[in-house]
């Protein structure tokens, strides 16, 4: 899979490919990411990409052409666009594991202040990370990214993310390691036990208490359908 970002602050983007299973899934060929900047796209002599808006009003929009230019340049025909904005639809691991199909991804990062409303005409798809307003798409876009690339064949043991929280519109069972006392704090007997279909019904169990208790929105289902 190749997923290509667009953004006007590159340099946010070290760090997370840079690192843990993303610089591996790289390194191993799993995924290609290429970061590309906006500004390199501008035909302005001053490199410019943002401009006052038509009506009036605060803070600078970002301009089509840079944008324009630069999709035409990356997308191909098997290519899926996705615009980050907060204006996007919600994204749930649902939409996580139809992306990690597809064969090329060129992810749009939106600008703090906003960007020309043509340049939605180019995504596929927009996308929204949660209700909540960031600076701008590009942590947006390495979350989406990195829940992405987790799901690739071979990023990670296949059974790490068959137990999801989600996967199944429930929240994750707890987990325990040494030592079995910590602190007053003791390891539930069941785990401890060594029958397998004992604690396979205790962690269901604890899976559908812990969603009624915390997300009662998630066992109605619909929202992730
Ligand atoms: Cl995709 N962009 C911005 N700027 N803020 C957000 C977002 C995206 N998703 C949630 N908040």
């Amino acid at each position: 899979m190749k997923i290509d970002i667009l953004t006007l602050f590159p340099e946010m983007f070290k760090g997370f490919l840079s690192e843990s299973i993303i610089a591996r899934a790289i390194k191993e060929k799993k995924v290609e990411i290429n970061i590309y900047d906006i500004r390199e796209y501008s035909k302005d002599k001053h490199k410019k990409v943002d401009d006052y808006q038509f009506g009036g009003g605060e803070g600078m929009v970002l301009m089509p052409q840079p944008i324009f230019d630069a999709v035409d340049d990356l997308k191909k025909e098997d290519t899926k666009v996705i615009l980050m904005t907060p204006q996007g639809i919600p994204y749930k691991q649902k939409l996580a594991y139809n992306l990690s199909n597809e064969k090329h991804l060129l992810i749009i990062c939106g600008h703090y202040e906003g960007f020309d409303e043509r340049i939605r005409s180019l995504a596929d798809m927009e996308v929204s990370i949660g209700d909540f307003v960031l600076t701008g798409g590009e942590l947006a876009s390495m979350v989406v990214t990195d829940s992405i690339v987790r799901l690739l064949d071979g990023v990670i043991k296949d059974a790490s993310h068959q137990n999801d929280s989600f996967n199944d519109n429930l929240l994750d069972y707890p987990v325990y390691t040494k030592p079995r006392e910590y602190r007053g704090m003791k390891v539930p007997e069941v785990l401890l036990s060594g029958n397998h279909a004992l604690i396979d019904e205790w962690r269901n169990k604890m899976k559908i208490e812990r969603t009624k208790k915390r997300r009662p929105d998630l066992l109605k289902g619909d929202l992730y359908e």
